[in-house]
């Protein structure tokens, strides 16, 4: 295993209330084009790329090395809206090196994170104060089930990276949709 880079300390802003992060380096924007072949209604999704194709999410990161002994730390904001009647979500992923763990701490805003591992599956609310720990091993996914955006600071191994294609083709076993002026986790048909 290689010795991680040596780095001085250091410290940055976050603004709390806003829930972002003070002058990012890095921010990787996920517009409605990039979840394609991930929402249940693909033709309302189709509807939104021909409609100015809008942000759904965005990750603001002030980078350290990808490797091992670092932790990588960002900042998730998830905007309000649904793709027909399934709230906006990320991607969803494993970790690349699957034996490594995540925590989210809510900043803003109130929704759900969606986690499965070997057959089981999770939902945990995340909202402001409230952490949840992602066990190594488990797929996670977070939903924006509120009305304004939904933020959290997460932290992980930097070397873990993501596996994005497992989930891209498995989905999960639950979606997240409007029901009755209300959100409701579904089984996925
Ligand atoms: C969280 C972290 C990031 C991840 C982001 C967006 O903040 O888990 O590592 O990139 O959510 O999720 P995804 O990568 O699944 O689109
Ligand atoms: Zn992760």
């Amino acid at each position: 295993m290689r010795t991680p880079p040596f780095l001085a300390p250091f410290g940055i802003g976050l603004d709390l209330e806003k829930g972002a992060m003070v002058r990012p380096k890095r921010r990787l924007v996920r517009r409605a084009s990039d979840l394609r072949g991930y929402y249940a209604d693909a033709a309302a999704l189709e509807e939104q790329v021909r409609r100015g194709n809008p942000v759904h999410y965005e990750v603001e990161e002030i980078p350290v090395p990808e490797t091992r002994g670092h932790l990588m730390y960002c900042i998730s904001r998830i905007l309000p809206g649904r793709v027909g009647d399934e709230f906006l979500m990320t991607k969803g992923h494993y970790h690349a090196d699957a034996g490594t763990a995540e925590v989210y701490l809510g900043l803003r805003g109130e929704g759900l994170v969606l986690m499965k591992a070997r057959g089981k599956f999770r939902a945990e609310r995340i909202v402001r104060g409230r952490m949840v720990y992602v066990p190594p091993f488990w797929a996670h996914r977070t939903v924006n089930t509120g009305r304004g955006p939904l933020s959290f600071f997460c932290v992980y191994p930097a070397g873990a990276g993501h596996n994005y294609g497992d989930i891209a083709s498995e989905g999960f076993p639950r979606r997240v949709v409007l029901r009755r002026g209300k959100p409701a986790v579904v089984r996925s048909s």
